[in-house]
């Protein structure tokens, strides 16, 4: 059997969820980091049907999602007491957390976080996107950068208004966590770490920055998020997301 490839953008926080979720379900994988970009092209070639990342390249098929690749690394395991989806009446409530975590938070962070760092100062996501690159694709990306970004700022719809519409959306969010923490929950739903939980801090460790992360020790965050993370620091959330990765990670 080959070892399943993941392919990544080491600053992607869901390319981080799905990363962790293999490593926490002890699935052996390797790593491919693509330059942003190319990506489009490698995820055509791989026969993805998007060009989204993560996307992991098993034996038999291409999974493209972060959700769809922890599903399908469960269904690889022969020890299912090891799974990330609770298996009692609490799946599907797991699955809506999930679901609300992926296309709301895990949307927003990202356009409130690019809406500065892409835009104002590029250059201090450059080395994450540029750094775990082979040296040929890192040379082209940081000579198409330019290029590069102004595609990013379109796909991802960035600027200032935009990075203060999703600032306001990360702030519900963050509210709507603290309101299902403050009962004193260890975790979002039951007792037991789950894939919404890994979810949850994955998607908001741009925010909360866990030393135990894999790529964020060489984020340079820029001025007004720096004010926001200070600001936001204590928040329950952002405490259990340290907690979470302290923990799980
Ligand atoms: N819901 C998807 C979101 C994946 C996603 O948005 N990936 C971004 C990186 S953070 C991406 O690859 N963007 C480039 C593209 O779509 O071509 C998942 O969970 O995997």
């Amino acid at each position: 059997m080959s070892t399943p490839v993941l392919h990544v953008f080491a600053i992607s926080h869901y390319c981080e969820k799905a990363r962790w979720a293999l490593d926490a379900l002890g699935v052996d994988h390797e790593l491919r980091h693509l330059p942003p970009g190319s990506h489009v092209q490698t995820a055509k070639d791989l026969g993805a049907p998007g060009s989204s990342l993560p996307l992991l390249v098993t034996e038999e098929r291409v999974v493209q999602g972060s959700g769809a690749i922890i599903d399908w690394a469960e269904s690889s395991l022969a020890d299912r007491s090891r799974r990330l989806t609770p298996e009692s009446a609490l799946e599907e409530e797991c699955r809506s957390l999930e679901q609300r975590l992926d296309s709301v938070a895990g949307v927003h962070v990202r356009r409130y976080y690019y809406s500065e760092a892409l835009v104002e100062h590029s250059d201090s996501v450059r080395p994450i996107f540029t750094r775990d690159l082979a040296p040929p694709e890192r040379r082209s990306l940081e000579e198409n950068w330019g290029r590069v970004r102004q595609l990013m700022m379109g796909a991802m719809d960035l600027g200032t208004e935009q990075g203060q519409q999703s600032r306001c959306v990360v702030e519900a969010e963050l509210d709507w966590l603290d309101g299902l923490l403050s009962d004193g929950r260890r975790f979002l739903l039951g007792d037991g770490f789950s894939r919404a939980d890994l979810s949850a801090a994955s998607l908001l460790a741009p925010l909360a920055l866990p030393r135990e992360h894999p790529t964020y020790g060489v984020l340079a965050v820029p001025p007004r998020a720096r004010a926001d993370l200070a600001l936001w620091g204590e928040r329950p959330t952002l405490a259990w997301v340290r907690r979470i990765y302290r923990d799980h990670r």
